[in-house]
């Protein structure tokens, strides 16, 4: 199995759970290492890393051609940096995503394509609606709407070049390795500074919350079972929880008032709620998240999760203070 950006928040976890969960699998992590990949993430794990660009043809042809199948993580995954620089966004995750789909192509190799919530847009905070495989794509930052083209190119080919292929859109994931620019692990390790968490606008945005656990293993339903050419939504029933009470719920658990945060400058365009409706995934291939209790499915998830952040200092503490006074400079 080759992983792309497998030295990332999800692709770390992903390999780690199969090693795990699946020992069958011998893994390739490819990489480059940009600010969000951390080789440490896979310290001392039975598998090759290979320090790499997924827009380098010639590597990724030479990748492929040894692997039975590919799942493809890799990318720029931050919504305020493409709000910066969208250049990054549109190499990686559309040039990128081409250059595998070629080398795939030509070998006839299974692939797995790691999507998200966000090319289907966003739903109005009173709209009870929820996205399905059938939701017309509707991006609305440079980083959803190069996410999209990626999806775009991923079944164009399955169409025309009859590839093997599968497609997920996840929701919002959390849990430990990941990137402390990222809503949850950026309060949690702000609180563990003595720093005030922050949270953008008035906080009533929603994101669908899963457990990135409960990803991988949806990942690796669609793998065994999963349908060629079909694309699964994956959520955890989530859509409940606004980001006021995320945060609220974090201060609490860290031992702070449930008010203990300052409202800071909201996010341009900022994308109000996504809702997952999972069914497809669920009926067809038996997937079900273990995070899921409405009362308190999160609160495990997060004490688990601020548990890790407390513990790995190494891995946040070198990067604090730039991501601050990144998020400074924009009065975030
Ligand atoms: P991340 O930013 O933590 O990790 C991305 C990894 O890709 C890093 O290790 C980085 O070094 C690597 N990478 C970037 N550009 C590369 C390139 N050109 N060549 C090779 N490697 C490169 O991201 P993440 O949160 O782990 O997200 C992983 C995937 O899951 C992405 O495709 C993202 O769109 C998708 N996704 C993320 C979420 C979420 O909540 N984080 C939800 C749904 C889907
Ligand atoms: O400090 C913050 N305060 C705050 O209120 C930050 C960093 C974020 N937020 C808000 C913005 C969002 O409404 O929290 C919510 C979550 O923000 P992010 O962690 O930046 O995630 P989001 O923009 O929703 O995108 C995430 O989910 C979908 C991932 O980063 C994407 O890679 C994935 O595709």
């Amino acid at each position: 199995m080759l992983v792309t950006g497998g030295a990332g928040f999800i692709g770390t976890n992903f390999v780690r759970y199969t090693l795990e969960h699946h020992p069958n699998y011998r893994i390739t992590v490819v990489d480059k290492l940009t600010y969000a990949g951390n080789k440490k993430n896979l310290e001392g794990l039975d598998i090759e890393f290979i320090q790499g660009d997924i827009c380098d043809s010639a590597l990724m042809d030479e990748l492929v051609g040894n692997a039975e199948c590919v799942v493809h993580f890799a990318a720029e995954s931050h919504n305020d940096n493409s709000l910066c620089d969208p250049s990054p966004f549109v190499q990686t995750n559309i040039v990128g995503t081409f250059q595998l789909l070629e080398a795939v192509r030509r070998h006839g190799v299974r692939f797995h394509h790691i999507s998200t919530d966000e090319v289907f847009g966003d739903l109005a905070l009173d709209d009870p609606a929820r996205f399905t495989e059938d939701t017309p794509y509707r991006p609305s930052s440079p980083y959803s709407a190069t996410k999209a083209g990626s999806d775009h190119l991923v079944r164009a080919w399955i169409r025309s070049f009859g590839i093997p292929a599968t497609l997920s859109q996840c929701s919002n994931n959390y849990g430990p390795w990941q990137h402390i620019e990222k809503f949850i692990p950026r309060q949690i390790t702000n609180i563990l500074c003595g720093l005030t968490p922050k949270l953008y606008g008035t906080g009533e945005q929603v994101r669908d919350w899963i457990h990135v656990d409960d990803h991988s293993a949806a990942v690796h339903a669609i793998l065994d079972r999963g349908r060629l050419g079909e694309s699964y939504i994956i959520g955890a029933d989530n859509d409940h929880v606004n980001n006021r009470r995320v945060i609220s719920l974090i201060c609490e658990l860290m031992g702070l008032g449930p008010d203990a945060f300052e409202l800071v400058a909201d996010r341009p365009g900022h994308d109000q709620r996504y809702a997952m409706d999972s069914t497809k995934i669920r009926r067809e291939l038996g997937w079900e998240p273990r995070y899921t209790d409405r009362d308190t499915g999160m609160r495990a998830g997060l004490e688990a999760t601020i548990a890790w952040y407390r513990e790995h200092e190494d891995f946040w503490r070198p990067e604090k203070e730039s991501v601050e006074s990144a998020y400074a400079k924009r009065g975030q």
